[in-house]
């Protein structure tokens, strides 16, 4: 038997309760909640874009805190959208402009947002889809879960696999088989356990990327019969000059829907994928609440970029237009955000690595291109002057503030759009002469520096592992699971 002397032991009880008054004391610093969700256009309930979305769970997280209305990515595809969001550069700094464009290489460690939190006294956990295809780097987390897949089956009642490279049907397994889940677990895991510094834990749902393939039973929330398409207008290319037109690429997604007949089977689909990633979202969101962190936690959740089904003959995402740039941004920050808060400025995602800096006492980086939007959670309606900048590929610009959109192609092609007007931009009045001195003052937030494109797949690839390109996929994450 182990002996112990008296006074040691005695020290080591004083220590190991010093330890555990330090994990309740409400002086130290927050600890943040990250929630990545890929693929998640504004199809969110209380953002009023389709009436017929089912997202419960965000719609209370955002009644805690503040929802942004009016909240773009960086870049519309996953890899340079999160590559961006992570490390405070933007995609014309870097030359991330696009999947299979590798993003280690050109950003450091000393750069990246969980490199911060670490640096800081955290500990920072991860799992699932944090950066495009699951890609983290060693010595920039404490510990990083990459849930397993595999086993999943299409339901009986599926016909295939989808339309094309749109990958939908419905799965005969329950919750706990699909790779979200798990990433819940493990977060769940780590929102019970005591830690003895504050935690900073990012949670990637990798739905509702595609396939739209989750349990049927969120399939049947939206019954067939009752799907309505999107509102569109099918010239609505008509007035869209050739870059655009290049982005939309109506002959090919577009043009297979319509030939099969299944496009309200897709939009169905998607808000099944929808509803399944909002029961997540609602695991973990208890998980926080029933542990001891509730009142001490930070909590944002952000989607990576929009997503089109059919608008403007364009499907996915990889346009410069609304449905493929708005996504979900909710903020719960204990102290200042209020609850019920509505905030309709222009924000982009370059904003929340330096508000969460802010919010922990962390200083922001010089490199970080993005301010603090921490005006924003205290007061919504508070004055703000910065537009959102999204960017796809290099020198191709949207800019968005709260009621205008200007597009500018590298080619100098333009689109201009007046969203209080004209909610779903149809009409393009980039050419209506009237409109000049709103050009000429968006055209200020353009990027000075446009960085060449990277090579695609150059060296090692995004999971550290030479992929091929697959021709015409578009993304390299989108595979047809099952
Ligand atoms: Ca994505
Ligand atoms: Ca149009």
């Amino acid at each position: 038997m182990l002996y112990v002397p008296c006074r040691i032991f005695f020290i080591i009880l004083f220590v190991a309760a010093g330890n555990a008054l330090a994990a309740e004391t409400p002086s130290r610093k927050p600890n943040v909640l990250f929630i990545a969700v890929d693929d998640l256009n504004h199809w969110v309930g209380h953002l009023g874009r389709n009436p017929q979305t089912r997202t419960p769970n965000i719609d209370r997280l955002a009644a805690r805190g503040v929802s942004f209305a009016n909240a773009h990515c960086a870049a519309p595809s996953c890899n340079p959208s999160r590559a961006a969001l992570m490390s405070g550069l933007r995609p014309s700094t870097t030359g991330v402009y696009d999947n299979g464009q590798a993003w280690q290489p050109v950003i450091g460690q000393d750069k990246t947002l969980t490199t911060q939190f670490l640096a800081a006294g955290y500990n920072v956990f991860g799992t699932g889809k944090i950066y495009h295809g699951s890609a983290h780097r060693d010595g920039e987390w404490t510990d990083y879960h990459n849930p397993r897949g595999g086993g999943l089956r299409r339901h009986p009642s599926a016909k295939n696999d989808g339309v094309g490279g749109i990958k939908f049907s419905p799965l005969a397994n329950d919750d706990d088989a699909m790779p979200d889940y798990k990433a819940v677990d493990y977060a769940i895991g780590k929102l019970n356990a005591a830690h003895d510094k504050p935690f900073f834990l990012a949670v990637g749902l990798v739905k509702p990327h595609m396939p739209w393939s989750v349990p049927k039973k969120y399939f049947d929330m939206f019954p067939l019969e009752r799907i309505e398409l999107p509102p569109h207008r099918a010239d609505d290319l008509a007035d869209i000059p050739p870059a655009g037109r290049r982005m939309a690429k109506p002959e090919g997604d577009h043009a297979r829907m319509l030939a099969s007949g299944r496009w309200k089977e897709a939009v169905q689909a998607y808000l099944a994928t929808i509803a399944f990633a909002d029961a997540m979202i609602g695991r973990l969101i208890d998980g926080l609440d029933k542990s001891p962190h509730r009142d001490n936690t930070i909590i944002v959740l952000w989607g990576d970029h929009g997503w089109h089904l059919g608008e403007k003959e364009h499907w996915r995402k990889f346009a410069l237009w609304e449905e493929a740039t708005r996504s979900p941004l909710v903020w719960v920050a204990p102290g200042v955000t209020k609850a019920g808060g509505i905030c309709k400025r222009p924000v982009d995602f370059m904003t929340i690595y330096p508000t969460l800096c802010d919010l922990c006492g962390i200083a922001t980086p010089a490199h970080v291109e993005g301010p603090s939007i921490r005006q924003l959670l205290a007061d919504p309606q508070a004055k703000w002057d910065r537009p959102a900048l999204t960017t796809y590929h290099q020198n191709n610009h949207s800019i968005r503030d709260e009621r205008w959109r200007y597009i500018r192609y590298a080619n100098g092609d333009e689109e201009l759009y007046d969203h209080e007007a004209d909610p779903y931009g149809w009409k393009n009045v980039a050419a209506q002469g009237q409109f000049d001195a709103v050009k000429a003052r968006l055209a200020k937030s353009i990027p000075q520096v446009n960085h060449e494109e990277l090579p695609r797949n150059a060296g090692r690839a995004q999971s550290g592992k030479p992929r091929p390109r697959r021709q015409g996929a578009g993304d390299q994450n989108e595979r047809a699971v099952p």
